[in-house]
């Protein structure tokens, strides 16, 4: 099948609908050289195609899914404002669009920037569903000659389905997540952004990692940051970026007068993500700005001899050109920390406070579309394991992200992007401090000022033991999950949905018939609460829920006792395993969850159980 654009003027002004039609099959490719594996193809083609439209046009994929497994595609950064429905995210906004089915995206673009597109159904863009997605603006504030759109990712040799199946183990119990087998530049290695002299060049680069976050520099060069996550920014020299999974960046980069050097664009992987490290794998790599074809290319002269030691520009700092100022005080303050834990079946997963985000029976947009107004803003019709949070429309909503965990965690908010007004440790030479000691959470008597105008974007990268603050207002009715992008982490748990302006949902959107036909072709409910109950929405009997805890007193002996005597179940042998069982009590009892209204302020407070940690 071909892929067609469709230019279509609209009646006023220069706004066009841009149309694509992806037939999604397995292709087959080897971007590293070293192994060919079957991937994720659109119309035949991986590399997919990098989708290009202006600011203000109306972007239309019409996705057929010729997998064998269910799909979606989430447009990354889109704010989709009235068209929740639109955003991707299986279960949350839509169902699984099952093989041999079709979804429609259609929405306009009334951003800038730099943005990607993903698969967004259970594990599922690692194989290869994800690309860049950029959006062109003529009244940008900076000139630049020309413009390049780079991706950075990790790359796995395995199936992600193989490879999920290790990871949600009882022979995983500590969660350590798959190492990569290869780090790639623009889905390939070794090549060159060919450049001329004196010019000024607009480079983009997105992370479309499924894991790990990577340093960017170029030998011999600083450059301009003037875009984060599709925020413009005041021109910010730099000579080192960190991109954690999602996030980008648009440089302006002026080129040298001379052209018989090349030079090395150096990517250097995170180590501090990998719990180990194959003799054989490549972190760091050497693609060109290239003067001069016919000079040498030559490696990356790398002085360090870990990628913690590398010090990279502090996104933080970063001044939006808009010059949105500081939020006021928030209506609602949201505070969750993140914990890796066990429960009573062995395997790893992780919690925001005490919850492992759970995936409901029935999209939890459309668990707000079929409730009755009275009940659409009571949060239990949700379900208990999505995590939900109702957000009225227009509040000020902060939301504290600490770290009891000891690995970074690049959160994302659907349908925002937000204020990052406080983080701590800061990059740098002390990002790492924290694991010294305990997880040190955010003090709100205790922190340093907040700055007037705040850096704002989508993803923010949670550093180790340590929290961030960010701020938003609520002007987007919908269903957001807000999920660290770590797709192993956000399949172990580390998500939540926040439920906003449910009554303004109702009042301004209706879903379309081919995404209800989507649920029907899926076997999957499009009414009802979290349980599919459609009678009685506060009725969450039958829920999916996550695991029971393991028993208090079951230490870390008692999980490797557990492993074994799952293991041993497994293998037709009885043992009775009674090390590590000292003091059998549910902790599921004393869990409470409480809400209380002071002066305007409404101040969620959950109960942190802390899941015995291996
Ligand atoms: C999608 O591609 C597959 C494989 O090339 C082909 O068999 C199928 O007919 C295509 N489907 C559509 C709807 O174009
Ligand atoms: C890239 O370059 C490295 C180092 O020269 C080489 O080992 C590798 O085979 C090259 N890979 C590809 C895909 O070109
Ligand atoms: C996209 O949505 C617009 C606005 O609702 C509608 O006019 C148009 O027909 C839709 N296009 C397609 C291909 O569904
Ligand atoms: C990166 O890859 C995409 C997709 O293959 C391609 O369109 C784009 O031109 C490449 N970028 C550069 C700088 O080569
Ligand atoms: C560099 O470009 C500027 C204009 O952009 C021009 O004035 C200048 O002469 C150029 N220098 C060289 C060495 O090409
Ligand atoms: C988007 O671009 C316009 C200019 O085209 C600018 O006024 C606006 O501030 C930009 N928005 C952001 C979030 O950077
Ligand atoms: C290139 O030469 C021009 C003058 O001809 C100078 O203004 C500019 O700074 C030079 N650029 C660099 C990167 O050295
Ligand atoms: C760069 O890669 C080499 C070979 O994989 C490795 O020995 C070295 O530690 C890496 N350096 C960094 C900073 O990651
Ligand atoms: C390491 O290299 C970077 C850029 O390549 C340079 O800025 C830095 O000074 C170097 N550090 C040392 C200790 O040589
Ligand atoms: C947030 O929760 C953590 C863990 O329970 C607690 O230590 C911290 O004091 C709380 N912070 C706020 C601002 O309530
Ligand atoms: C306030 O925070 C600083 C920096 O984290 C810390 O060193 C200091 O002990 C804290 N002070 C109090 C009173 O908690
Ligand atoms: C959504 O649109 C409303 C106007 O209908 C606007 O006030 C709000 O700022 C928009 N929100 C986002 C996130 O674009
Ligand atoms: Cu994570």
């Amino acid at each position: 099948m071909k892929r067609f654009l469709l230019l279509a003027l609209a009646a006023l002004g220069q706004a066009k609908t841009v149309t694509h039609d992806f037939n999604v099959t397995w292709v087959t490719a080897n971007p590293d050289g070293l192994a060919e594996r079957k991937v994720v193809g659109i119309n035949g083609q991986w590399p997919l195609p990098v989708i290009e439209v202006n600011k203000g046009d109306r972007l239309v994929v019409n996705m057929h899914n010729s997998l064998d497994r269910a799909a979606s595609i989430h447009w990354h950064g889109m704010f989709q404002n009235n068209t929740n429905y639109m955003d991707g995210a299986s279960m949350i906004t839509q169902c699984p669009v099952p093989p041999g089915s079709s979804m429609t995206y259609n929405f306009t673009v009334n951003q800038n920037g730099t943005y990607w597109y993903h698969c967004h159904t259970d594990y599922c863009y690692p194989d290869g569903y994800r690309q860049a997605l950029i959006v062109h603006d003529e009244d940008a504030p900076f000139k630049f000659d020309d413009e390049f759109t780079v991706t950075l990712s990790d790359w796995y040799h395995d199936m992600v389905e193989d490879l999920s199946a290790g990871f949600m183990s009882v022979f995983n119990p500590t969660g350590a997540e798959p190492i990569p087998n290869a780090f790639l530049f623009n889905d390939t290695l070794n090549s060159s952004l060919p450049v001329k002299p004196n010019k000024t060049y607009l480079i983009r680069i997105i992370n479309i990692s499924a894991f790990v976050g990577q340093y960017f520099y170029i030998e011999g060069h600083n450059f301009k940051i003037v875009e984060i996550d599709g925020v413009y920014t005041e021109p910010a020299e730099a000579d080192t970026l960190y991109l954690g999974v999602a996030q980008r960046y648009a440089i302006l980069l002026t080129t040298k007068n001379e052209t018989d050097t090349n030079y090395p664009i150096v990517t250097v992987a995170d180590s501090s993500l990998l719990d180990t490290m194959p003799p054989e794998l490549r972190l760091n790599n050497t693609n060109w700005l290239e003067y001069n074809k016919n000079a040498d290319h030559p490696q990356a002269t790398i002085n360090v001899t870990d990628s913690t030691q590398i010090v990279p520009f502090d996104d933080i700092a970063l001044v939006p050109s808009d010059g949105m100022e500081l939020l006021p005080e928030p209506d609602m303050d949201l505070n969750v920390t993140v914990i890796m834990g066990n429960l009573n079946n062995g395997q790893s997963y992780a919690f925001l406070n005490n919850i492992s985000f759970t995936t409901p029976k029935v999209p939890s947009l459309y668990t707000a579309m079929s409730a009755g107004e009275d009940i659409v803003s009571n949060k239990g019709i949700y379900g208990e394991f999505t995590h939900p949070m109702v957000l009225n429309h227009n509040d000020v909503v902060q939301i504290v992200v600490n770290n009891a965990d000891g690995g970074s965690h690049p959160f994302h908010l659907h349908g925002h992007n937000f204020q990052v007004i406080d983080r701590q440790p800061p990059y740098g030479e002390h990002f790492f401090d924290y694991l010294n000691g305990d997880p040190v959470p955010y003090d709100p008597s205790n922190h340093t000022a907040f700055p007037k105008i705040p850096a704002r974007r989508d993803v923010v990268v949670l550093p180790p033991q340590g929290y961030f603050v960010m701020r938003f207002v609520a002007d987007n009715p919908g269903v957001w999950i807000f999920h660290c992008h770590i797709d192993w982490h956000l399949s172990s748990g580390l998500a939540m949905i926040l439920i906003e302006a449910p009554q303004q949902m109702q009042e301004r959107m209706t879903i379309p018939q081919e995404h209800i036909d989507v649920c029907q072709a899926a076997g999957i409910a499009s009414k009802g609460n979290a349980a599919a109950d459609t009678l009685d929405f506060l009725d969450l009997k039958g829920q999916a829920s996550q695991p029971g805890w393991i028993p208090d007193g079951f230490t870390a002996r008692g999980i490797v006792a557990l492993v074994f005597s799952i293991l041993s179940a497994i293998c037709g042998i009885i043992s009775i395993v009674i090390y590590g069982l000292a003091d059998v009590k549910s902790k599921q009892a004393d869990e409470v969850s409480t809400e209380r209204e002071q002066s305007g302020v409404v101040v969620v407070e959950e109960n942190v159980e802390n899941p015995s940690k291996s």
